[in-house]
């Protein structure tokens, strides 16, 4: 197939998800065609079977905003329309998918082509295009009204789709297809482990890690503040992966509790299958995970989750199987339970075990990408 598709490329889990499906598509022999900003974070710009189209936006003393939307809705045609594109696949609602119905629409009125054809756009819903910025009055009429012209729509989990359904009154179809890793990469390597892991803990220490986008929803201040209690009770470090908003709040903190020495800033990192495997637990404790792909890129490499139980995170962690649940904000019972675990090495390792099984058994990219490839056919043969 010859496939068009759009994110955000910057940081964060819907371009990740993204990005991630470009490349293992294109690995089964699909023609992938990037339409976005710039070019995704995680391409080289070296795969086979992987274009890149770059959407630029002129800007004019009039655009108070320049209009990225429109530019984009006529690069999706052009594309479509120059290499015989046989669908999008908008990631993230706003403004992806109401950029692909009108690509759509531009394309079925033959306004660039000289025959008639059709351009189906499937929309993935990742999680704050519908919980947060999507409920916005401002966006959620025309959010709706691209998800319902959508040819197909799939949500990363069960929660999020009963969510678009509620919160949106959505009556089509939305089919889940929940986020998924690379087995292969994401694993725990014991040489790698060994050269590695004394970087950022010494023998005796116990090695926590957070990977977020460090925006309010992902809760940094309580990632800070469970580890200062653990430190009371265990020699501990923390690895902190990613930037954003929090950031400065999270440095703030470390300082007030004394643990900024115990604590790595590594800002953000491409290599995180590299980094993630050399941690003992991750902490996730945010106010909302439509469902968590950090924690299931963690779980890969046998690293369990302590999170929060909310959204989709229930899908992924089985409480006391392959991580720990805790309502959110309950921060002493985060550190007590990480103290718990860190110092019982079987109940760890067994979990461990456990969480690494559940990303293979049930979330590799082996499992999920053929439900993507079905889908689109399905998408085809019907329109
Ligand atoms: O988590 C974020 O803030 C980024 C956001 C995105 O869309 O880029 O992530 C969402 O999509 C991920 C990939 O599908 C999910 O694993 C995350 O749970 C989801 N984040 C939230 O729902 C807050």
């Amino acid at each position: 197939m010859k496939i068009g598709i759009t994110c955000y490329p910057t940081y964060g889990g819907s371009g990740v998800v993204a990005t991630e499906l470009g490349i293992e598509l294109a690995a089964r022999g699909h023609q992938i065609h990037f339409i976005t900003s710039s070019q995704p974070f995680r391409l080289t710009g070296r795969e086979a079977n992987i274009h890149f189209h770059e959407v630029s936006v002129s800007t004019y003393p009039l655009f108070e905003y320049p209009p990225y939307d429109l530019a984009l809705a006529t690069r999706m045609a052009e594309v479509a329309d120059f290499y015989s594109l046989d669908l999008l696949h908008v990631h993230y609602a706003i403004p992806h998918s109401v950029s692909a119905l009108l690509a759509s629409q531009m394309i079925e009125s033959h306004s660039l082509v000289a025959r008639r054809r059709s351009l189906p756009f499937i929309t993935t819903l990742h999680g704050t295009d519908i919980t947060l910025i999507g409920l916005d009055p401002s966006y959620l009429p025309i959010t709706r009204f691209a998800i319902e012209r959508s040819h197909g729509v799939t949500a990363i989990s069960s929660h999020l789709a009963d969510r678009t359904r509620e919160a949106f009154g959505v009556t089509s179809e939305i089919e889940v297809i929940r986020n998924f890793v690379n087995c292969d990469l994401y694993v725990r390597k014991p040489e790698l482990v060994a050269a590695m892991r004394p970087r950022f803990a010494s023998p005796g220490e116990h090695l926590l890690v957070h990977l977020s986008n460090f925006r309010a929803v992902k809760r940094v201040p309580d990632v800070i503040e469970t580890f200062a209690r653990i430190v009371r009770s265990v020699p501990a470090r923390l690895m902190l992966i990613g930037d954003g908003p929090d950031r400065s709040l999270a440095e703030h903190l470390a300082l007030r509790y004394k643990v900024q020495d115990r604590i790595h800033f590594l800002g953000k990192q491409d290599a995180v299958h590299e980094l993630l495997p050399l941690a003992d637990l991750m902490l996730m404790p945010s106010q909302m995970e439509s469902f968590g792909l950090a924690a299931l890129e963690a779980m890969a490499c046998g690293v369990p989750a302590i999170a929060t139980r909310v959204g989709g995170v229930p899908e992924l962690i089985d409480d006391n199987v392959n991580g720990l649940l805790f309502e959110i904000g309950d921060v002493d019972a985060m550190a007590s339970a990480a103290v718990a675990l860190l110092t019982d090495s079987g109940r760890l390792e067994a979990m461990s075990q456990a969480a690494r099984r559940t990303a293979q058994d049930r979330f590799c990219t082996t499992r999920i990408i053929p439900l993507y490839e079905d889908f689109y056919q399905r998408v085809l043969d019907r329109t």
